[in-house]
């Protein structure tokens, strides 16, 4: 008998251009193994980008560029639904309903927000940046998700999402699928190269701490040969006395399938330098194939935007349903037909 497979939805911001290695080993690479087993549903998410200040021209080469990223991964418009958030309405249609269930104390909550809002100044931070997670719940809660593959930094965000939903269905009647977060423990968070004590991120990563995807790998690998390691000369995984050289080793494990252990017999009487070499060469290796994938969808952007607009159409299929039942128990008056 054929069973069900499980919803999976996650998105990802079109802010900065090329990902970073945190958002791929975090992320994207679940994401691709996840829709062979699964139901997935995956969005470039440009209303989440517009919280903060975004040039037009760079933001619409943004959303292109994360699609062919997510293409050059290996996401199969065949195998699942990939779309852009902003061509899918009942994004923010059902935001707004959840932003009316959500508490102004437990939105002030998010570690997130407090932490950009912080950085960025009151009067710099928009309310849009502050109901992000309500519309990052609206994402999740409208296609019935169950599993949402991302990194750490996100569980306090699918947390609010399961109160919210709780909430809704307590108040209207069952309506939402309680969402949990899918993460990976080995990958949940990689660390800048030049100061292990902080992830890997566009927004606080040093140049020479974060890898971009989409730079030249020479660029790269020279980052990586250049890595922060930390005292002692013993290649050993132990992320509170070497930060360092556990991130590299999570990296080559998570780019080769050779398990922590294995790396570090194989590693064994030989020092950091080695280690810094091989995980360089390692990526160099895994990177080149995705770059020219990702090039070839950039090359053809009539055919990319036609990938785009089946995607929107599967996700509104998806979403539209689930929209109709909220508003019918909202009480929201259906308009006459
Ligand atoms: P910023 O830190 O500037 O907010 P970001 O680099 O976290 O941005 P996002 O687009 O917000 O990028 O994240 C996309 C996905 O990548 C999310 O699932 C997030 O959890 C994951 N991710 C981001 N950075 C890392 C990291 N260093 N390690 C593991 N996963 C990460
Ligand atoms: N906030 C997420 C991006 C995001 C997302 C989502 C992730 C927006 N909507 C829904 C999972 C599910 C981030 O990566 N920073």
């Amino acid at each position: 008998m054929a069973t069900e497979r499980l919803r999976v939805f996650s998105g990802i911001q079109p802010t900065a251009g090329s990902f970073h290695l945190g958002n791929y080993l975090g992320a994207v690479r679940q994401w691709v193994g996840l829709q062979e087993t699964h139901d997935a549903v995956y969005s470039v998410v440009d209303l989440h980008a517009a919280t903060i200040p975004q040039d037009p021209a760079a933001l619409r080469e943004s959303s292109r560029l994360a699609a062919a990223q997510l293409l050059g991964a290996g996401l199969d418009p065949d195998r699942c639904t990939l779309c852009i958030q902003s061509h899918v309405p009942e994004h923010t249609q059902l935001a707004w309903v959840i932003n009316c269930l959500t508490g102004f104390g437990e939105a002030a909550r998010m570690t997130q927000f407090k932490d950009k809002s912080a950085k960025q100044g009151t009067d710099a931070t928009t309310v849009g940046l502050f109901t992000y997670p309500m519309l990052m719940a609206a994402d999740i809660l409208l296609y019935h998700t169950r599993q949402v593959p991302v990194g750490e930094d996100q569980r306090q965000h699918i947390e609010l999402t399961r109160d919210v939903a709780q909430r809704f269905n307590a108040r209207y009647g069952e309506t939402f699928t309680l969402p949990g977060a899918y993460i990976l423990k080995e990958t949940a968070k990689i660390q800048d190269l030049q100061d292990p004590a902080v992830k890997m991120s566009k927004s606080a990563s040093s140049a020479k701490g974060i890898v971009w995807l989409m730079d030249e790998p020479k660029t790269s690998a020279k980052k990586f040969r250049s890595a922060v390691t930390d005292t002692g000369t013993e290649v050993r995984y132990d992320r509170a006395a070497k930060p360092g050289v556990s991130n590299l080793l999570a990296i080559y494990s998570a780019l080769t399938g050779l398990t922590v252990e294995e790396l570090e017999q194989k590693f064994e009487g030989r020092l950091y330098g080695a280690l810094k070499t091989e995980v360089a060469d390692v990526f160099t290796e895994w990177v080149a194939p995705f770059r020219a994938r990702t090039q070839q969808f950039l090359d053809d952007p009539a055919e990319l935007d036609r990938l785009l607009a089946r995607g929107a159409e599967k996700a509104r299929a998806m979403a539209a349903p689930t929209l109709d039942a909220v508003y019918e128990r909202v009480g929201f008056l259906p308009p006459a037909r």
